[in-house]
């Protein structure tokens, strides 16, 4: 008997109980310290998630795909008991690419993912896990922070498509760098700042964006990761005084990104991150077409990433752990028991995350 969060997909809905679940033998048993709620966790819960899948013969669905995990017990000798894990998201069906652990570009989607699509997720007390796909925190310091290891290994295959793109044309400035080069991420959750930290690592003049105005303590952050803010209700384009070279859209909106995408520069590159099914459709016209042929706009999407992004991510975070407060991503913590969390983004979220065990 295990202590679950479980939804019935694609419909929705959240319950907090007790379930007894038939799981595989695995070299691993894991238990959740801490489990991170993100856009995805609440488009299931509220249905709309239509790619949702409960697991094969289950009426619902554990949910949970970001957390940080202690090895509870072990039959393999590279583990033992407390030895700190986070899982992976997907894993592989038979195409080409998952046979060659690039599950998150599977070609046939007969790929699975953790608490998404027909796997059950991680938001439960204690589970089966293959410790192929585990990777390792050897830092117990790092311990909460490593729950953000999920949504920056996105972050970090995101860049790694953007470098793969950016080699059409020459795209870096006459010096070499990115220090003349502008970089807008639309939206202002766990992913747009992640996004931006990195493009500031990179060496983009960055600046995130929303439709409103944010609190000082948002602003506070962004300031502290030496990222720029604009409300684009009211200011389109600053603080550029050139055009964009790099757009991240995690807001899904199609009004939002067809905005942006008459903004960009030359060799442009425009990376779809964000999904909402039910965001409100709007029109693409000939002058729009014009500026992505004529200017040789790439527009490209970007999802999951594979265990080496992982391991790079656990890199960044330690580093970004010693440098730049990125412990203020995690703005609120919550027991399992607060089913609300899902329903409801609390005012003023970055990431919140669920706390388990005593
Ligand atoms: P989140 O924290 O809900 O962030 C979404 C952000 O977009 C919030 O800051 C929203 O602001 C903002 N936003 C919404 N509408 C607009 C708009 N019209 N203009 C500007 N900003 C807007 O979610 P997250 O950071 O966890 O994830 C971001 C998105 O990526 C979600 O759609 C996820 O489903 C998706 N995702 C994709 C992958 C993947 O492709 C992985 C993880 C997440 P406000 O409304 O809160 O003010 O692998
Ligand atoms: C996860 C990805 C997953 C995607 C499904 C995201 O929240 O980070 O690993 O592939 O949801 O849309
Ligand atoms: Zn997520």
């Amino acid at each position: 008997m295990v202590h679950a969060l479980l939804t019935n997909a694609p419909g929705g809905g959240i319950d907090y109980r007790d379930v007894i679940i038939e799981e595989e033998e695995h070299d691993l048993v894991l238990s959740p310290l801490y489990t991170g709620i993100c856009g995805t966790d609440r488009g299931i819960v509220n249905g709309s998630l239509n790619f949702a899948k409960n697991p094969e013969k289950s009426d619902y669905l554990v949910l949970g795909h970001e957390s940080v995990c202690v090895v509870r017990d072990s039959s393999n000798s590279q583990f033992k008991e407390g030895d700190l894990v986070v899982p992976l998201v997907r894993r592989p069906g038979n195409c080409p690419n998952c046979l060659i652990g690039r599950q998150d570009n599977c070609s046939d989607g007969n790929k699975k993912e953790a608490g998404v699509t027909g796997k059950h997720g991680f938001m439960r007390s204690r589970f089966n896990e293959d410790s192929q796909f585990v990777v390792r925190i050897d830092d117990p310091y790092m311990e909460k922070i490593s729950v953000l290891t999920e949504p920056l290994k996105n972050v970090v295959k995101g860049f790694e498509v953007i470098e793969t793109i950016s080699k059409r044309s020459v795209y870096a400035g006459a010096d070499s760098s990115f220090t003349n080069k502008n970089c807008v991420v639309i939206g202002t959750g766990t992913e747009a700042f992640l996004y931006g930290i990195m493009s500031s690592e990179y060496g983009f003049n960055t600046a995130l964006t929303n439709r409103h105005p944010l609190s000082r303590e948002k602003m506070d952050l962004i300031s502290d990761f030496s990222l720029n803010f604009f409300d684009y209700s009211t200011d389109i384009a600053y603080p550029f005084k050139s055009e964009i070279d790099l757009v991240i859209d995690t807001s899904g909106d199609p009004a939002t990104v067809l905005k942006f995408l008459r903004l960009m520069n030359y060799n442009g590159i425009f990376l779809f991150f964000g999904t909402n099914g039910k965001a409100p459709a709007s029109s693409i016209n000939g002058n729009d077409i014009d500026h992505i042929v004529e200017r040789n706009i790439t527009i490209a999407g970007s999802v999951d990433a594979a265990k080496v992004h992982y391991i790079r991510a656990v890199k960044y975070l330690k580093r970004w752990f010693k440098s730049l407060p990125v412990e203020s991503i995690i703005t609120g913590e919550y027991r399992p028991e607060y089913t609300e969390i899902f329903k409801k983004k609390p005012e003023d979220e970055i990431k919140s995350v669920i706390k388990w065990g005593e």
